[in-house]
């Protein structure tokens, strides 16, 4: 008999199961410490799974190049599998319970043989926070476990929060063969526990990422009352010092983690403006007493795509980088650095697969590489971030790669018409997930792969927290992405996109008017500050422009999308898009 790890018997009943189907060499309970970590990346050094960064550059940084076919999420093999096949709804793959478990528990039969099984005890948010949830992964994988004690608060104080409250979310993990036709990433959110297996890499692997901090907790938040979003979450200082917390919502790889580590331009910065960073991927949000919503970042770390973390995009990005970080299939200098496209500086000399590079086989990092690092080493790193309450929210951002027609700012008028907005966003895809690149699609509040359950629920959910009493925060669409004729942005980004946030905090504090149009609140002429702004003649103009025939095609798509959901379609949803609609059809 194995000794016991854990006053909670529940907790070692499941080690012990677990460990009688996957039948490791041995178990090992993680406590967190650096000791731990520093114990781990020696034996990864040792298998070679983690490769030393030039320690003078890059100390105590690490690459780990993961297998070539294993790069990135797998939405066709992730299943969220409820009782009732409705439930998942269509907006993600579905398998009964029990085929689920004996398909997948099949693979795990002996898949940790000859291996260390690591339990990992761990928390989504402060650890003193009522709005923060606990999970335990099982993991064969030390990557894994590194990568969880930057990205969560891991450990024993974890441990000791799970024995208090009983109740925790079990993620089982291994890395199985990496064969891709033995992957299956499973969730199942009435039992709380996820299933992955097959894939070593980022959501597929990182358990208390999109599996438990999105998939599990959207479908709990539901029961509970409160909302597990997609969402960066930044605060905006004004030069009277006041904050304004935004969490903003875009599809993986569209930029959350350069708006969260924003600098502003040298105009802003003169005034006084500060950015503060709460988080850069998941937004857990309650209802406050005084009927705000208050939201934490469930993480303590960033798993950021490294190709275009630039000194001109995100140089606090690369402040946060310049030690302690581990990175996934970037690519290495000759004095072993590591380098992605975008970098700006250095050469390349081995690729993301440890070949000599040679531009003919592709870019040198992997279009999805990405990097970990603890969220406490970013130079605009928001203290509040610890919060046990969280920070209130003022305003609520959707956006996604729209290279036509979606103007670079508007505010919906009233939240049921910023539900609706979240709702019919639509981005181009990107390298975050397997599959094509740049094709539109409808990706609901950036949460189509992360939902862990039928989005006209959620749709509906969304529209519940529009109750008397209420402070919602003011709801925005944004689109950075504008292309011209000749497929050049049209909007600069980044820095500047501060411009934008400072009209939506006018908008907040009633202090702009805005102009009023069918599909929502547009600055006004001369309302967005453009002091020392170099823009294409016109292109103001056009970013701004509503093209009311362009909306009209665009509320018909955004009408056979809802439909496709059928009869759980909220009524009210579907009358506010008939209003807007309307609105355009009087326009
Ligand atoms: O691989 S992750 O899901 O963790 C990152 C992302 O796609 O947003
Ligand atoms: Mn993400």
């Amino acid at each position: 008999m194995r000794e016991m790890a854990s006053s909670l018997e529940p907790l070692n009943r499941w080690v012990d199961e677990v460990a009688r189907l996957t039948r490791p060499d041995r178990i090992h309970w993680c406590d967190g410490s650096d000791a731990e970590y520093d114990s781990l990346v020696e034996t990864m050094l040792g298998t070679g799974d983690l490769i030393a960064l030039n320690p003078e550059t890059n100390p105590r940084s690490y690459l780990h190049r993961s297998h070539p076919s294993d790069v990135a999420r797998v939405e066709h093999l992730t299943f969220v599998c409820t009782p009732k096949e409705d439930d998942a709804g269509p907006n993600n793959h579905w398998m009964a319970p029990a085929d689920a478990h004996a398909k997948i528990d099949a693979l795990f039969d002996g898949a940790m043989s000859g291996r260390t099984m690591y339990v990992i005890p761990y928390c989504m948010g402060p650890i003193d926070s009522p709005i923060a949830r606990c999970g335990v992964e099982i993991t064969d994988s030390p990557y894994v476990v590194a990568n969880m004690r930057i990205m969560t608060r891991m450990g024993t104080p974890a441990l000791k929060r799970i024995e208090r409250e009983g109740r925790f979310v079990r993620g089982l993990h291994s890395t199985g063969d990496l064969d891709p036709s033995r992957r299956f990433i499973m969730h199942f959110p009435d039992e709380l526990s996820i299933k992955s297996i097959g894939s070593g890499y980022g959501g597929n692997a990182l358990l208390g990422k999109k599996c438990h901090a999105l998939r599990i907790a959207s479908y709990q938040a539901r029961q509970e009352g409160w909302l597990a979003e997609h969402m960066l979450i930044v605060g905006v200082e004004n030069p009277k010092g006041e904050k304004h917390y935004i969490a903003a919502a875009f599809p993986s790889a569209c930029g959350k983690t350069n708006l969260a580590m924003l600098i502003p331009t040298e105009g802003h910065r003169k005034d006084g403006w500060k950015i503060w960073t709460v988080g850069d991927d998941i937004c857990w949000m309650t209802p406050g007493e005084d009927g705000r919503l208050w939201a934490i970042n469930p993480e303590a770390g960033y798993f950021g795509v490294a190709p275009g973390t630039g000194p001109n995009t995100n140089p606090s990005a690369l402040a946060t980088l310049s030690h302690d970080a581990i990175f996934t299939n970037v690519a290495l200098t000759a004095d072993n650095r590591p380098w992605w496209e975008g970098l700006g500086e250095g050469e390349p000399v081995t690729d993301w697969q440890g070949r000599p590079y040679d531009k003919a086989n592709g870019p040198a990092a992997h279009p999805n590489s990405r990097f970990t690092v603890s969220a406490k080493q970013c130079p605009s790193w928001a203290p509040e971030a610890e919060e046990a309450r969280g920070v209130p929210l003022s305003a609520i951002v959707f956006g996604g790669r729209r290279p036509s027609l979606v103007p670079l700012v508007f505010e919906a008028r009233d939240w049921a018409h910023g539900v609706l907005v979240g709702a019919a966003m639509g981005s181009e895809t990107t390298a975050a997930a397997t599959g094509a690149v740049g094709v539109l699609r409808r990706d609901s509040m950036a949460m189509k792969p992360f939902c862990g359950y039928n989005f006209a629920d959620y749709f509906a959910h969304w529209l519940s927290f529009d109750q008397p009493g209420a402070h919602l925060p003011k709801i925005f669409h944004v689109n950075w992405f504008r292309k011209d004729g000749d497929g050049a942005f049209m909007w600069p980004g980044y820095g500047d996109n501060l411009r934008v946030l400072e009209w939506m905090i006018g908008r907040v504090e009633g202090t702009v008017p805005g102009l009023e149009t069918p599909i929502g609140t547009v600055p006004a002429a001369g309302e967005l500050n453009v002091r020392d702004l170099a823009l294409r003649n016109g292109a103001l103009s056009e970013l701004l422009n509503v093209d009311i025939e362009g909306w009209r095609a665009e509320l018909d798509h955004i009408g056979e999308y809802l439909d496709s959901f059928g009869e759980r379609m909220p009524e009210r949803l579907k009358a506010e898009r008939k209003r807007v609609g309307d609105a355009l059809v009087a326009a």
